[in-house]
């Protein structure tokens, strides 16, 4: 571990510094837990290495999160909502700075844990799994009045599928700077031969059927806190992808991670399947919340959204694995390639079952 007392001593957190570890399952930033005994109470914090090959631009990042998170808490309070609990509160550097550049220009900040809260890494229940996508849909909600064109775009790009292929994946394949595409034909082949999904979804924005709104881009189930005790969703977190893009973003995202009845990395892929339940209980609760905004263009491309969303990310580890791992963190060597095949059996057992998914979608009353 890097000299972390070092950086902590950089928020003078009140109190006396007990214990520090690094924290949760995230593929991208670094994140410590520090925890502080204090007279009154014991106080933990977030402390976050972010990633600076994934964020280029850390200011505008930090500007965005800070304007996001302040936006929110005065929407909560008029919702009658607890904002200490339900947005992230991030803590200023001593000399008040939004995070804490190193001498090595790594990039540090801080927020306060929300206390007794908890992250899921795989759906335990239907009704977990929907108080999730109540949780995202308000988050939508909530924002759907914030000033978008003040958000910088923190990756460009990021749902853009059709780019992710025309100028990741193909040339990813072109250098094979790994030497490892021949040992994934098949799945170059299976990424191949959905090409024209690509674009769908981006035609629909340039053609003005579908609107831009600020989302949250990386609705992963372990993106959103739980309250240790009722077992609510309460709290949106990891808002670095806050920015305009599409509710579809949102919804099939959250639906590639939590409604696959296996880990997004599991080996066997015969384990892989959509789950249904999952899927309507996810929709029910995202639509009970967002979806009164939606127009019938978002409705019908909800369900493919899922697919597209799953395919798109099963590309970008798949394109990671043949570029040699330079992105996502990964446990082990073949460990990008096995999250894109099970991305990729998902894929296939949604394509099979589009028709059930699209009459779910068009059951639900909100
Ligand atoms: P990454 O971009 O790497 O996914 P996240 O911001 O999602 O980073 O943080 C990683 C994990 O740390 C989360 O999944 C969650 O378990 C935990 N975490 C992050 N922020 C908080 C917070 N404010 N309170 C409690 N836990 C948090
Ligand atoms: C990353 O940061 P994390 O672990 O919540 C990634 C998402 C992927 C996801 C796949 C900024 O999410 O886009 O869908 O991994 N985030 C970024 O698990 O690239
Ligand atoms: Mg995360």
């Amino acid at each position: 571990m890097e000299n972390i007392n070092h950086i902590l001593e950089q928020f003078k957190f009140k109190g006396t510094l007990t214990d520090c570890e690094i924290f949760g399952s995230g593929h991208i930033n670094t994140t410590y837990l520090a925890s502080y005994e204090c007279e009154d109470m014991n106080r933990q914090y977030i402390v976050q290495k972010v990633n600076t090959n994934v964020f280029k631009d850390i200011d505008s990042l930090m500007e965005n999160v800070f304007a996001v998170t302040s936006y929110l808490r005065n929407v909560i309070k008029e919702n009658g909502g607890n904002p200490s609990r339900e947005t992230l509160h991030f803590i200023k550097t001593a000399d008040g700075k939004k995070y804490f550049k190193d001498d090595d220009g790594s990039c540090y900040r801080a927020y306060r844990f929300v206390d007794r809260s908890i992250s899921h890494d795989s759906v335990e229940s239907a009704e977990v799994f929907k108080k999730s996508g109540e949780a995202f849909g308000r988050f939508q909600k909530y924002l759907s009045d914030f000033p978008a064109q003040t958000l910088t775009e923190t990756i460009p790009n990021f749902h853009n599928t059709i780019w992710r292929y025309e100028n990741e994946f193909l040339p990813a394949l072109e250098k094979n700077l790994s030497g490892r595409a021949d040992t994934c034909q098949a799945e170059i082949d299976f990424v191949k031969a959905r090409k024209d999904d690509c674009s769908r979804l981006v035609n629909l924005i340039n053609d003005g059927s579908l609107p831009l709104r600020v989302t949250h881009n990386d609705t992963k189930l372990n993106n959103v806190m739980f309250d240790i005790d009722t077992d609510d969703a309460i709290c949106v977190i990891d808002l670095d992808t806050v920015m305009p893009g599409l509710a579809l973003y949102d919804f099939g995202d959250s639906i590639r991670f939590g409604a696959n009845t296996c880990a997004e990395d599991e080996k066997d892929t015969s384990k892989v399947a959509i789950d249904l339940d999952y899927f309507k209980a996810y929709a029910e609760g995202f639509l009970s919340q967002a979806g009164k905004s939606f127009n019938q263009c978002e409705i019908d491309n909800l369900a493919f959204s899922a697919k597209l969303m799953t395919f798109e990310c099963g590309m970008r580890f798949l394109t990671d694995y043949i570029n040699g791992d330079t992105y996502f963190k990964t446990a082990y060597p073949e460990h990008n390639l096995v999250r894109a095949r099970c991305q990729f059996a998902l894929v296939s057992d949604m394509e099979s079952k589009m028709d059930e998914m699209e009459s779910i979608i068009k059951n639900i009353k909100y």
